[in-house]
């Protein structure tokens, strides 16, 4: 039985349409998804502002919130938890160049509405954790804007967050590129430096994806454990990517198993969860899945992780000192690799 609590996003379950081609699977009911999310043993659901409601730029604020009180009843319906709500500031036509830093003052107080709008959904489902995915945030074109002005953007949108709630958390998500060239935010360590120019450090944390981490060229489990050093791991998306290239969202583990047996270890040994915290997964079915197998790549990535998480549960702690003490790297290596293989 996983010690663990699993979160996921609505987008974790999409029809298959990339930027090549159409949909290959008809888009599956809202509330079905969610029917389903929690037959599956997950107990939190991660929202886009707009996946908790839906054209929201047609509403008042106050119709917001009533939409939002009704997404909630229907949460405790399947008695599921809220964990973020995260603007989706990617979309629409006010942020082709992006939100908080983009170069017209007119779409950065757009971004900023819905980053407001964001934290009243959130306080009405329940949660205090508000989620940047800064997509574009950051350039195209190298000399469109300065990255010293783009950094002081983000730094003011944040500290206007947190004065409008003084109880909202703020948790980056960071990824180096795509679909931006250059991105002000990009790995964990650049989280942290936001984090403490913010008027309140104590509230701004990240969300370690370890697609993202791997694009940056970095390895997850130290991504997620350098920001757990620092008391800033509010949550995780899980996945897995193979290589420096486009964000592929994969299941857990499929790629790289000894970087996911890592990324549950240090997770494990750090007591992530016991604030609250949910292992989240981020993670796309590839397009030649059939409808039928919608939502096999989750079920493949809790799979994986729980048989990672008693993995680490044998793990040898005696051994492994022996090892180190003698510095019999190459020993310790191929333990992993027996255990990884079923030969421990
Ligand atoms: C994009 C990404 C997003 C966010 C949620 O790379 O990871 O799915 O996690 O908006
Ligand atoms: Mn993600």
């Amino acid at each position: 039985m996983s010690k663990f609590k699993f979160s996921v996003g609505p987008w974790n379950v999409h029809s298959g349409a990339d930027s090549y081609g159409p949909a290959v699977r008809s888009e599956i009911d809202f509330e079905e998804k969610i029917k389903k999310f929690a037959e599956m043993g997950f107990s939190a659901i991660q929202f886009h502002d707009d996946d908790a409601v839906p054209n929201i730029n047609y509403y008042t604020e106050e119709e917001i919130k009533g939409k939002a009180r009704e997404l909630k009843k229907l949460l405790d319906k399947y008695g599921l938890a809220a964990e973020f709500v995260a603007p989706r500031l990617w979309m629409d036509g006010h942020t082709i160049d992006g939100g908080f830093m983009s170069t017209s003052k007119e779409d950065r107080e757009y971004a900023m509405w819905r980053a407001y709008r964001s934290i009243d959904i959130a306080k009405e489902l329940g949660t205090d954790m508000i989620v940047l995915w800064l997509a574009r945030e950051g350039t195209l074109c190298a000399e469109s804007k300065s990255p010293v002005w783009a950094t002081k953007m983000l730094i003011e949108a944040i500290n206007k967050m947190l004065e409008y709630d003084p109880k909202i958390r703020v948790c980056i998500e960071p990824k180096p590129n795509e679909p931006i060239d250059r991105s002000i935010c990009g790995t964990m360590g650049h989280v942290m430096a936001i984090s403490a120019a913010t008027i309140d450090p104590s509230r701004v944390g990240g969300n370690l994806e370890s697609a993202h981490a791997t694009l940056a060229g970095l390895d997850p489990a130290h991504e997620i454990g350098f920001a757990m050093a620092m008391g800033k791991l509010m949550t995780v998306h899980l996945n897995d990517q193979n290589g420096i290239k486009y964000d592929q969202d994969k299941s857990f583990g499929v790629e790289n198993l000894r970087a996911a047996f890592n990324q549950v270890k240090v997770l494990k040994e750090n007591g992530y969860g016991e604030n609250g915290e949910c292992v989240g997964l981020d993670v796309k079915a590839m397009r030649t899945t059939r409808e039928e197998d919608s939502y096999k790549h989750l079920q493949n990535s809790l799979a994986i992780f729980r048989v990672l998480e008693e993995k680490v549960d044998r793990f040898d702690y005696d051994f492994q000192r022996k090892c180190v003490e003698n510095r019999d790297f190459e020993g310790l290596e191929m333990y992993v690799m027996k255990l990884l293989m079923g030969m421990e």
